[in-house]
């Protein structure tokens, strides 16, 4: 039987590699202090950069985003994942290229964190042919098989029991990739969700459940829609491993998530993680959000997930103020370079609007266009 813990964990690797890293961190001087500290476990400066890069370029990229929907390039419903970066971040790291991700529709951060090209990424916001989808399905549509990003879904928990078949297909072929199903806190209410981790339990099946939990499914808050609120629990319902942890942490999102996924491939054993976050903005980009006091915003703010890590980093000595800013303006740089890509690139053709219905033929698969009559005389 699995057990259940609930405390977060925090980073609690031994330090191996100061020497090594030495040279490559400006402030030497902590070095020493800073690799073998609880801190940050060990991890070398290139990698905490790396992840600080990472981390900035999905909150650069959003808020891009955001910009491009008033300019009314981008249009269709539009979520952002301003706030949950360093989940996105520590649990794309944590997996193998070959894994497979599945998402709900607040999708682009993990879109870029599976290493979809962010012009491809930024085409498909724009609903042009060169995007992730061909451009047909926008935002929360995304789907690229060569990285292993299996959707994009709009209806809550829509994706949970495709994933399942996913992990079923994994565990049937004899692989041992494994299937990480991301979706909000308010998802874990819905039947598909439950129906799905008993199977997966039942069936020993290599998926880990990545549970977001932001505190709000659009405006409700978690008390409001679960009569169990420490979500992680929901685990033990299955028999299931159940973590939390602070989703704000990027390397406590990246150990925790590599030690559930590495289980998962070893034993073939399913596993739940909640990782809490703050949303920063509206449930989407037309959302003002005002049934938030302003505490409530506050309380967001001040657990910035980038916005701490930049301070841990620069109090550090491994970032500072010139090295933030050149990482900046490279970031700057490549958003625009994805923005010019999507701008430049042509709209699909309407005659392709019903070419990827189903991936093979499907007898009586209707082409009807909104408007045009149900009876063709
Ligand atoms: C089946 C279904 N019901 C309702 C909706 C409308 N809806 C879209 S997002 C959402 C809230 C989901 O909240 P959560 O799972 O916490 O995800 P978050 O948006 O916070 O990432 C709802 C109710 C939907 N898309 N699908
Ligand atoms: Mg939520």
């Amino acid at each position: 039987m699995t057990t259940t813990t609930a405390a977060p964990r925090k980073s609690a690797r031994k330090a191996s590699k100061a020497a090594d890293v030495a040279a490559s961190v400006e402030n030497t001087a902590d070095v020493e202090n800073l690799l073998g500290g609880p801190d940050f476990g060990g991890a070398d400066a290139n990698d905490l950069l790396g992840l600080y890069t990472d981390m900035l370029f999905i909150r650069r990229f959003e808020e891009r985003t955001a910009q491009a929907y008033q300019q009314a390039k981008i249009g269709g419903y539009c979520h952002l994942n301003l706030g949950e970066e360093a989940t996105v971040v520590g649990v794309g790291k944590a997996m193998r290229p070959t894994d497979y991700l599945f998402t709900n529709y607040r999708e682009h951060g993990y879109a870029l964190a599976k290493g979809i090209e962010p012009g491809r990424v930024m085409a498909e916001l724009y609903g042009r042919s060169t995007g992730t989808s061909k451009g047909w399905g926008g935002s929360m549509h995304m789907y690229d098989t060569q990285t292993r990003l299996l959707g994009g879904y709009a209806i809550v928990g829509g994706q949970v029991p495709l994933a399942i078949g996913a992990a079923l297909a994994i565990d049937y072929r004899g692989g041992d990739d494994v299937v990480v199903c991301q979706m909000g806190e308010g998802t874990t209410n819905i039947g598909a969700f439950h129906e799905s981790l008993n199977i997966a339990a039942l069936w020993n099946l290599p998926v880990v459940f990545l549970v977001i939990n932001n505190q709000t499914g659009m405006g409700t808050t978690v008390e409001k829609s679960s009569a169990e609120p420490d979500l992680w629990k929901r685990a033990s319902a299955y028999r299931m491993r159940g973590e939390r942890v602070d989703g704000t942490d990027v390397l406590a999102v990246r150990e925790v998530a590599s030690d559930l996924i590495e289980t998962a491939r070893r034993e073939g054993k399913p596993a739940l993680l909640e990782a809490v976050s703050y949303r920063l903005k509206g449930h989407s980009v037309v959302d003002p959000a005002k049934y938030r006091t302003e505490d409530a915003v506050s309380v967001a703010v001040e657990h910035d997930p980038i916005v701490l890590w930049h301070n841990r980093l620069l109090e550090a000595g491994v970032l500072s103020e010139e090295s933030a800013a050149a990482i900046e303006a490279d970031v700057k740089d490549r958003v625009r370079a994805a923005v010019d890509f999507a701008d430049a690139s042509p709209h699909p053709d309407p005659a392709t609007l019903f070419d990827y219905n189903y991936a093979t033929p499907v007898a009586g698969d209707s082409h009807r266009l909104p408007g045009d009559p149900l009876f063709t005389a």
